[in-house]
């Protein structure tokens, strides 16, 4: 629909006649210090004279600038940037077979969550599209108290044991002499830690596919990672693994759009996840569970306790038991998303913990991390940490203590308070830990069916569709190449030849290095100093499992446009029948446009029908749409082809193989780019389809084949054949 104004001047205006009297008159409204003083004077410091100095005695000034002095507080030391949603949580389908929690068997209980989503390696300012593992956090407010499932994007890890986590974090975080880089694998010391690591491989794959570069945080899978436990009323325990599978299908961009999108903004993810809400297209997430009898543990062919190894889809089916729904901003993003304290140990009963030596080390370091990130061990009175579930205990004092607990009592058991607060049965829903039987000796070891670090990587190489493999492949070659050491590169090499060839063949070539051997003793590291090396060679194991389907984004879903951004390219004279109905349609649809024109100034159209642009090719950039159209209109058509700038920005859009449409009348616009020879003869035809391109006029059938050209993502096969610079 035209407008004459855009709606958030309108809202604007608005808010300034709404809000203003309330303001002046509410008494709740005035300014006051921290101990409840109203303020008349905000403007100037205590001072002798109107040109003296600023007297000590000035309570309001030193409380202002003290306050703010302390505003900050330690960033998480992983996992430091941040976006995050309210939500909740419903069940499709009980498993009680399985678990006794509350929270996976009454359907009729909608459990609100809190999530937080994040990169790993860079600052709280760092930006959204790094090359990284994405953490996926969930906070289940549930009735028997809080249980967090904090995982990430990707299903493995990169090490098998949580001693090793310091170390690898080092290597990837900016290097310590100079702080650079920021936010990026690509440098030596990390590097020269996983060309040490065999038992990385895995991971290495998934991070250097496009699964590290997500389109949005709303489009990615999220992954418990370790194995876990379900334990059912009768005490029986089932091994389980979690799957959060996005309703919108898994979708990555280009890694040369993730570079220039983190120039033209840095926030893309958070922002994309704010509006989307804001707009009430809410992100959903379907939870899927493997499980494996306790009978079948030993069964495969890896370890279930080690955390670089999937279960194939193919081996234990996913089971979807739920629906995550994300639908409330945070109001405030400190006290919110920042000060949010996620433990992998905050289980609830019928859900343990497994020995993963990985997850073992990882119930250590939350509630420890958060102590010096949040400043005491009160942080679970915060509000967002705060369970829904009552809490009763004689924890008592420290720091910032919000509880005014009553009565003498802080001990048990007691006979004063009545003997309160109770143990609970497990049948009053008492926690108890899974009896497991342990027999063995103390030990610093790791256990032979570890020892395998390539079948699964293979695995996931070989599942990749070939533009993927073209990605991973580039991916190696872009971060190997900012390597400047050449013993690491070569070491990575070799360590990517035990994968397979067809991937480390063209990284060698790219580098300029000979596959050789890899030295006798060399490939893993991981014994400690007493113990023989060659025990502790890698396992040469064939997976089971050849190609695993669900591990390429290539099957993923594609049959919605919801929430996709489109750019409409215009200028004055556009055709408002070009621009109205394929806007419409697409917008039917859920998908968000914007007007991108020369200016910001009012745009007229053939009608005399004026457009306020959203954007101008100033503020806003080709790498920020998932897709591209052009209406028609004499003027419009004559302006875009004669403005490099459209132009730069419609071969951008096909260099990141979006889909790209344009009114017949505007095929003059598309002669200008440097893929107009590449475009279809005739419209509408199986051949336009299939490069993405669609010309049309009929604006309907037009936006039709627009629409199944957007939800189809990419045409990743036109990337490489038909390369354009942009
Ligand atoms: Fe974490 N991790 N981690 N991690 N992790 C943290 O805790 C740690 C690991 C994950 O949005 C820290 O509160 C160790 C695996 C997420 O607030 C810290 C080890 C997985 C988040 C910590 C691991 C994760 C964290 C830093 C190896 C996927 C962000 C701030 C044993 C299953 C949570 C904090 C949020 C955060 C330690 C490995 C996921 C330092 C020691 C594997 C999503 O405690």
């Amino acid at each position: 629909m035209p407008t004459k104004k855009s709606g958030n001047e309108e809202s604007e205006s608005k808010k300034i006649i709404d809000i203003e009297p309330q303001k002046k008159y509410d008494e709740d409204q005035f300014l006051t210090t921290n101990h409840g003083l109203r303020i008349n004077d905000n403007q100037h410091s205590l001072k002798t004279g109107e040109r003296g100095g600023t007297l000590i005695e000035d309570f309001i000034l030193r409380e202002k600038i003290h306050h703010f002095d302390h505003e900050r507080i330690p960033e998480r030391i992983v996992h430091a940037r941040g976006s995050a949603a309210h939500g909740y949580f419903e069940l499709f389908k009980p498993i009680g077979q399985y678990t006794k929690a509350r929270l996976f068997n009454e359907k009729a209980v909608r459990t609100p969550v809190f999530v937080r989503f994040s990169t790993v390696a860079g600052s709280r300012g760092s930006t959204d599209l790094a090359r990284d593992v994405r953490g996926f956090a969930v906070k289940f407010y549930t009735s028997e108290g809080n249980y967090d499932l904090v995982g990430n994007n990707i299903p493995v890890f990169f090490i098998q044991d949580a001693i090793k986590f310091p170390d690898l974090i080092h290597a990837v975080k900016p290097e310590p002499h100079n702080e650079i880089p920021q936010a990026a694998s690509a440098h030596d010391t990390f590097w020269d830690f996983i060309s040490l690591m065999p038992e990385s491989m895995h991971m290495i794959m998934w991070v250097m596919s496009d699964r590290a570069i997500p389109r949005s945080l709303r489009m990615m899978e999220g992954f418990g990672v370790h194995t876990f436990r379900l334990i059912n009323d009768a005490g029986e325990s089932h091994f389980v693994k979690f799957h959060w599978k996005p309703v919108l299908g898994v979708h990555s961009v280009a890694w040369d759009e993730a570079q220039k999108i983190s120039g033209k903004n840095s926030d893309f993810h958070r922002q994309d996840l704010w509006e989307a809400i804001e707009s009430g297209a809410f992100p959903e997430w379907e939870l899927g569970v493997q499980i494996v009898p306790e009978a079948d543990e030993h069964k495969f062919d890896f370890d279930l306790l080690d955390a670089t190894k999937i279960i194939p889809e193919e081996l234990v089916p996913v089971q979807i038991i739920g629906k995550m729904t994300l639908n409330k901003n945070p109001d405030n993003f400190f006290a919110e998303t920042e000060q949010v304290a996620f433990n992998p140990g905050h289980l609830i009963p019928g859900i343990d913990i497994t020995n993963d030596p990985l997850l073992q080390g990882r119930l250590f370091s939350y509630s420890d991390t958060q102590l010096s990130r949040l400043g005491s061990h009160n942080f679970q009175e915060l509000p967002i940490n705060r369970p829904v579930a009552p809490v009763h205990n004689n924890q008592r004092d420290g720091h910032m203590r919000h509880t005014i607990n009553t009565g003498r009592v802080s001990y048990e058991p007691n006979s004063l308070g009545g003997g309160c607060p109770f143990q609970a049965k497990a049948k009053e829903g008492g926690f108890t830990s899974f009896p497991e039987l342990i027999e063995s000796n103390k030990i610093r070891s790791r256990s032979k069916s570890f020892l395998d670090h390539f079948s699964q990587a293979r695995l996931f190489f070989n599942s990749q569709s070939d533009a993927e493999k073209n990605h991973l492949i580039d991916a190696l070659c872009f971060e190997l190449g900012k390597v400047e050491t050449p013993a690491i590169r070569k070491r990575m090499v070799h360590l990517l030849s035990y994968v397979e060839m067809s991937l480390a063949a063209p990284v060698a070539v790219y580098l300029g290095i000979d596959i050789l051997p890899v030295p006798e003793g060399y490939l893993n590291r991981s014994f400690g100093a007493d113990a023989n090396p060659e025990d502790f060679q890698p396992l040469p194991v064939k997976s089971s499992v050849e190609i695993s389907d669900a591990l390429s984004m290539a099957n993923t879903i594609k049959n919605s446009i919801l929430t996709r951004r489109i750019a409409f390219l215009f200028a004055d004279g556009v055709d408002q029948n070009s621009v109205d109905s394929v806007k419409s349609i697409l917008e039917a649809q859920g998908a968000v446009v914007d007007f991108v024109a020369p200016r910001l100034s009012p745009v007229s159209s053939d009608s005399g029908v004026e457009y306020i642009p959203n954007k101008s090719f100033l503020t806003t950039a080709s790498v920020l749409y998932d897709a591209v159209y052009i209406p028609g209109g004499l003027n419009s058509v004559a302006t875009l082809a004669a403005e490099p700038d459209a132009i730069h920005f419609l071969n951008e859009a096909f260099k990141h193989c979006k889909a790209i449409a344009a009114d017949g009348a505007a095929v003059q616009v598309l002669q200008e780019t440097y893929f107009a020879k590449k475009l279809p003869k005739t419209s509408g035809k199986e051949e336009a389809m299939e490069k993405g391109i669609i010309i049309g006029d009929d604006p309907g059938q037009l936006a039709n084949l627009f629409t199944k050209a957007i939800a189809n993502h990419r045409f990743w096969d036109r990337e490489k054949p038909e390369k354009v610079p942009a």
